[in-house]
């Protein structure tokens, strides 16, 4: 047997490239799931996962990508995160399901006290807890409706919450979201968000382009609640100018409105803050919460003021798997990571090592036009070159580039934006500093060729 050297071996935390991408493994899987797995549900990069770690994933073909996604910024805390491992396998092995609704048990309850204590404000809370973000904001909506009498919802341009019925109408963009599902819900109303690289408006003035076309066209007493992206995720990882959320929400406090931060992309550490509602000292009367949460298990959270979450009756909010006692056991491990760890400190480590080269970059490409985010929750939007303003015209087909030439390489990025022009990093929050930098370098380097193949093309 050929004997290798240590140093030979790649380090198993580090990019690892066995075979082409995707391997004959992942294509083998992937045939077999185009006859059984309906088409509708699509996968970005189709290589087949048999492992995880602290900032990679190892394929069935023996490929090792470094993770710049977390699944969605889902597996902050790592994958498995091995305090998230240990309460599931505990919880697994002593039950795993009553149903909430009928025995209750502990877990439950102190996922709910650590929703009390970690979301903004210190006032009276209450939580429910459900199997994603999509019900949880689905619930928050139900609880705005119920304790306000009221039944307008107000939602902002490039918003995501869901793919449900109601959360879908809620999410703004058609393709993929919404295109052919019609009829939408009734009552949903969207209204101008702030978008500093588009609109330039501070971010005060942004709010009031926003309430006064509530008050104008829906009128502030028929309006239950305003539901928002404190950063808005899918659509862009658009982090609205400074001033935008308080005005919004002392809007909301003036007229008995109930503001809702959807933080399901943004919670738990993954901004830099336990929750994104606290850059601008906004107390939200609810928070809702999902992927972060649990380490990778289905959980949703509602938390909100008492007097709203306890107006809707007994049995009015609930559900068969709701707070799942192997999801609140990941909850508990994964929050207890977080603290440990001091994972919001090192979100803001993460956003100080990838932002000045991001921006570094720009300088030299052109059609970067904007470098924003925060934390650990970071975008670059690629324009043509030499527009910008309200004016910058999209450019899907770079971003799209980029993404591709990473996954070629062993990293895993995402996509979004309205337009589909933005690349995201969302990094798990225990990525070691050398892993996050060889990922940067891959994604630098993408960039870099991107630029100069575009280059080509557009000056032949
Ligand atoms: N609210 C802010 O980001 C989910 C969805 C990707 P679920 N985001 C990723 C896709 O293509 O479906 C999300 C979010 C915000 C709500 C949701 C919905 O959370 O757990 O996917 O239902």
């Amino acid at each position: 047997m050929d004997t290798v050297t240590p140093s030979a071996l790649p380090a198993a935390r580090h990019r690892h490239l066995a075979t082409a991408v995707p391997g004959p493994r992942s294509q083998e899987l992937h045939r077999r799931r185009a006859a059984a797995v309906t088409s509708a549900v699509a996968s970005l990069l189709p290589v087949y996962v048999a492992e995880g770690g602290e900032g990679t994933l190892t394929d069935v073909d023996g490929n090792r990508f470094i993770d710049l996604g977390s699944g969605i910024a889902v597996t902050g805390v790592g994958n498995p995160a091995p305090a998230v491992a240990r309460g599931v396998a505990a919880q697994a092995a002593a039950f795993t399901h009553t149903c909430f609704m009928i025995t209750p048990y502990e877990g439950y309850v102190e996922v709910c006290e650590e929703l009390a204590a970690l979301t903004p404000g210190t006032h009276e809370k209450r939580s429910a807890l459900v199997n994603s973000g999509a019900e949880a904001v689905e619930n928050a909506v139900k609880v705005a409706r119920r304790a306000t009498g009221r039944q307008g919802v107000v939602v902002v341009e490039h918003a995501f919450h869901g793919r449900t019925y109601l959360t879908m109408t809620m999410t703004a963009k058609n393709m993929p979201y919404r295109d052919g599902f019609g009829p939408f819900v009734a009552e949903v109303h969207r209204v101008p968000a702030s978008y500093p690289f588009r609109d330039g408006l501070p971010g005060p003035d942004a709010a009031r382009r926003a309430t006064a076309l509530i008050e104008s066209e829906i009128g502030a007493r028929n309006v239950a609640c305003v539901v928002v992206e404190p950063i808005q995720g899918e659509g862009g990882f658009v982090v609205p100018a400074p001033g935008f959320l308080p005005a919004l929400a002392q809007w909301c406090t003036a007229n008995g409105v109930v503001f809702v931060a959807d933080e399901v992309q943004t919670g738990f550490c993954r901004t830099g803050a336990w929750f994104a509602s606290e850059h601008e000292d906004v107390v939200p009367d609810i928070v809702v919460t999902a992927k972060g949460m649990a380490g990778g298990m289905p959980l949703g959270g509602i938390t909100g003021r008492a007097e709203l979450m306890d107006a809707v009756h007994p049995s009015g909010l609930g559900g068969t798997y709701g707070g799942n006692p192997v999801s609140c056991a990941a909850a508990l491990g994964a929050i207890a990571t977080m603290r440990e760890r001091d994972l919001a400190a090192a979100a803001r480590r993460i956003e100080a090592a990838v932002v000045p080269r991001l921006r570094a970059l720009a300088e030299r490409v052109p059609a970067i036009g904007d470098v924003r985010g925060r934390g650990a929750m970071l975008a670059a939007e690629f324009v043509r070159p030499g527009t910008a303003g309200p004016d910058a015209v999209p450019d899907p087909a770079f971003a799209k580039a980029v993404a591709s030439a990473c996954h070629a390489e062993g990293v895993v990025v995402l996509t979004c934006g309205t337009h589909g022009n933005v690349v995201r990093l969302l990094p798990p929050l225990v990525i070691a500093d050398d892993v996050l930098d060889e990922g940067l370098g891959v994604l630098e380097a993408a960039i870099t060729d991107t630029a100069i193949t575009d280059t080509a093309r557009s000056h032949p």
